[in-house]
């Protein structure tokens, strides 16, 4: 849906979900700013049983003059647009409108239609808001109240950012220098002394399963979960840990890893698959399970025993390989060389002057880099992307005149540490083919396996069933993963 097309309506409604939290109120407040920007009007309200009571919720809308209203009836209005949540679900009060909009994150409940923009890959409500509203040309230095109101709701949504998990949460996270007066109270106001004991008492009692804790608490504030999950991670016996609480509409879960054998954010996805969603860093990730989610995979089962199965699942599921200490035969595994298929390159002294410090924001994290004649940054068939070597790159690829054409949809900005400029990688890039077919020894995955490379000490790459675990001929012990969608495009057998 494009934004302007909310402007044809002259009677409109923005709906928090009810017990609004700071995402909900800020992707509200934003989108009604848009309408009044453009000279529309509308209302920003919020149902349910409990009105706004939390100090930092009071504070931001006082400090940002949020004109949110709570109403009890609402007199159907033109167009009705819920943020942060999905008309119809159990977390959201249902007004009657006469056409119904919505803007999410959360795993989708309600079908698609020409009027919902769901995408549950991001971190809040507000970035979505920011990206579609940025979309339309809004210019956010108008009003610093709304990109700080946005920048809030994001903190809020991903835990003080440690939650972040797509390259948009990143980007609104550094966007525009906020208020630090205005955040630094919000920040410093998000517990009551209710929910002091809510965190004392929910790290009381864990349940240990395996070499994970999991730990329950009363319905409460997000953040109070990524507080407490916080502090059960530094218990030694705990390879990981969730701490997790009921909402109106689904589970909330904090996930902490210490180890380099599970990662928070693989983790996350693993539980939420069927039935949430979930991201975050390696070892640090949030999650969510829509409770209609859980019914429509496991009928009947309770949303808490649905997490428990998952958990379990998600311990058997993989084997292990340990690239110094493997027993796999790989002399016996199929033989096969590299096409000659073309990739993208960059030169980064293209991009930005020799010596500055560079990250390339991608879907799987920031690579940092400095920039530097030497360095050229590869990108790869599903726009992965790496930095290599100018000698070793001129070694292994010819240059060839043909256009760069992104053979994946997200492809990777590149950005200035020191000044936050940001730029497309997609002017700079070129393409390139190898030069030499190079031979390796693969076999496909039979189960999820969990590869310790030589060259990442700090996690594991995740092969899934169908994938490609493969090693260089001769080089046994540089055990890697190639994706199943990848493989075929890029290798063909060849006996030998
Ligand atoms: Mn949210």
């Amino acid at each position: 849906m494009n934004l302007s097309n909310l402007l044809s309506y002259d009677n409109i409604v923005i709906q928090s979900h009810d017990a609004p939290d700071a995402d909900s109120i800020a992707s509200g407040f934003a989108l009604l700013k848009y309408i009044e920007s453009k000279g529309g009007k509308a209302r920003l309200v919020y149902g349910g049983r409990d009105r706004i009571n939390k100090p930092n919720l009071k504070l931001m809308v006082e400090l940002l003059d949020i004109p949110i209203e709570y109403v009890e009836t609402l007199p159907p209005p033109a167009l009705l647009i819920t943020v942060d949540c999905q008309y119809g679900a159990g977390n959201v009060t249902r007004f009657e409108a006469d056409t119904v909009a919505v803007f999410d994150h959360h795993w989708p409940e309600i079908a698609e239609t020409e009027n919902t923009v769901i995408r549950p890959a991001l971190g809040s409500c507000a970035t979505l808001i920011w990206d579609v509203m940025r979309e339309a040309g809004y210019d956010f230095s108008s009003d610093p109240k709304v990109y700080n109101a946005l920048y809030y709701g994001l903190f809020s949504d991903t835990n003080h950012f440690a939650e972040i998990r797509h390259p948009l949460d990143h980007d609104l996270a550094e966007f525009m220098p906020v208020d630090l007066g205005v955040m630094k109270r919000l920040k410093h106001s998000a517990l009551s002394m209710e929910e002091l004991a809510v965190v004392s008492h929910s790290l009381s009692s864990p349940r240990i399963i395996g070499n994970m804790g999991l730990f329950h608490t009363e319905p409460c504030d997000p953040n109070i979960l990524g507080f407490s999950s916080d502090i059960a991670r530094q218990v030694d016996q705990f390879a990981y840990c969730i701490v997790y609480c009921h909402l109106p509409a689904g589970l909330k879960l904090s996930i902490r890893s210490t180890s380099r054998e599970v990662m928070a954010n693989e983790l996350a996805a693993f539980l939420t698959r069927e039935a949430g969603s979930g991201g975050g860093g390696i070892e640090k990730a949030g999650a969510y399970l829509s409770y209609a989610g859980i019914e429509k995979v496991a009928p009947g089962m309770s949303p808490d025993a649905y997490l428990k199965k998952q958990i379990h699942q998600y311990q058997e599921n993989y084997d292990l390989v340990d690239c110094e200490h493997h027993n796999l035969d790989f002399s016996t595994a199929g033989r096969f060389v590299k096409l000659k298929h073309p990739a993208g390159f960059a030169r980064s002294t293209e991009i930005f002057p020799e010596n500055t410090h560079i990250c390339v924001r991608t879907l799987e994290g920031d690579i940092d880099m400095v920039a530097s004649a030497n360095i050229y940054i590869m990108i790869g068939i599903e726009n992965e992307v790496y930095s290599i070597e100018r000698e070793k790159f001129e070694r292994e690829y010819d240059v060839t005149e043909e256009k760069y054409v992104p053979a994946a949809p997200y492809l990777p900005s590149v950005i200035e540490v020191m000044k936050g400029r940001r730029v497309s990688l997609l002017p700079f890039a070129h393409t390139c083919v190898p030069r030499k077919e190079k031979a390796i020894r693969a076999m496909p995955l039979l189960r999820d396996t969990k590869v310790l490379t030589r060259w990442d000490k700090e996690k594991y790459f995740l092969g899934r069933i169908g994938d490609y675990l493969a090693v260089p001929e001769q080089a046994y012990n540089d055990v890697y993963v190639i994706s199943r969608r990848i493989f075929p495009r890029i290798y063909a057998p060849q006996p030998g």
